[in-house]
């Protein structure tokens, strides 16, 4: 019988789609495409079905948030800016039963004090940051440790 894989969807937030092209110093030289590529093929290798997405527009992500709790076992969010604004976005993840993980390329804590402030960790799984496209990766191998526990 062909085994079944658990789906993940991975989101992300406004300006994720000019990655590579700017700002390399804080985020690093990889393309959200090549996020994607390296995810998908990181998760077959671990038994993950990988969807990946982006999006500038708050409500689109909100949509995908509401969908994704009965087409995927787990979310990986990078909401961008959204992160330190969203409170509609806190509402969606709080009303989802899957677990969320949030994820930042780099270190928020680290930066200007207005992204000091999340309004998504408090009902998020766990947080991952700091460690650029890498993070990514960290992310799936411990959404892979949920859905399969
Ligand atoms: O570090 C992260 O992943 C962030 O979520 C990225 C957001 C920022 O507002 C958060 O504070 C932290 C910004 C994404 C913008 O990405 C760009 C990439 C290249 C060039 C310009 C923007």
């Amino acid at each position: 019988m062909a085994k079944k894989y658990h789906s993940i969807l991975v989101l992300n937030g406004p300006n994720l789609n000019l990655l590579g092209t700017r700002e390399p110093e804080i985020y690093g030289s990889t393309t959200l495409k090549q996020i994607e590529v390296s995810l998908i093929s990181h998760g077959k290798t671990i038994g993950l079905e990988v969807a990946f997405r982006q999006s500038n527009h708050e409500g689109q992500l909100i949509d995908w948030l509401q969908e994704a709790a009965i087409k995927h076992a787990a979310v990986i969010l990078n909401a961008g800016a959204y992160t330190h604004s969203s409170i509609a976005l806190h509402d969606a993840i709080k009303s989802i039963a899957i677990p969320v993980i949030e994820v930042h390329l780099s270190n928020p804590h680290a930066r200007e004090r207005f992204r000091h402030r999340s309004y998504l960790s408090p009902v998020v799984k766990g947080v991952i940051c700091g460690f650029g496209a890498h993070g990514y990766t960290l992310a799936l191998e411990a959404a892979a440790r949920i859905v399969k526990s």
